[in-house]
């Protein structure tokens, strides 16, 4: 018998969202007291946000709009992206500051975390399924000061 091959990846992804050794994860961000880089003293922060895994080298895979005039923002966008466990998924989240003029931009600080780490993170809230909604912070390195919200978006 021939199976559809888009039946088939469902049940797949079906069995990996039931093991936890993959799946989809939708999040938005926030960040709260970013170290201020313009002249009013606050920021028009945004994330570019990279991946990789094991023995590849960090990609992008996405970034936020640009948030004006402030230090606290929070970006209305949704990502979405796809884990799998056990080879070493990593997530950096930059944020930088908007400026006026071809690589003018400030860096606001980075984090580089583990999408595993992430992972367990939910489950611990949410009864080992992917449904929670508490949002996870990182502190910002370099310079220091600022902390990343990621609030799981849940359907
Ligand atoms: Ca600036
Ligand atoms: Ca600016």
């Amino acid at each position: 018998m021939i199976v559809p091959a888009t039946i088939f990846l469902h049940s797949i992804l079906l069995l990996l969202d039931n093991q936890l050794q993959g799946g989809v994860i939708k999040f938005k961000l926030s960040a709260l007291n970013l170290p201020s880089k313009d002249l009013n003293g606050l920021n028009d922060p945004y994330v570019q946000i990279f991946g990789k895994d094991s023995g590849t080298p960090f990609e992008k895979l996405g970034e936020t709009l640009v948030t004006y005039g402030t230090i606290n923002p929070d970006w209305d966008n949704v990502f979405q992206f796809q884990f799998v466990k056990g080879i070493q998924q990593k997530w950096k989240f930059l944020v930088k500051d908007w400026d006026i003029g071809w690589n003018q931009d400030d860096v606001l600080g980075y984090v580089e975390i583990s999408v595993d780490e992430v992972v367990s993170r939910m489950r611990k809230n949410g009864n080992g399924t992917l449904k929670s909604n508490k949002p996870i912070t990182f502190s910002l390195s370099e310079p220091a000061g600022g902390v990343l919200v990621l609030y799981p978006v849940v359907e």
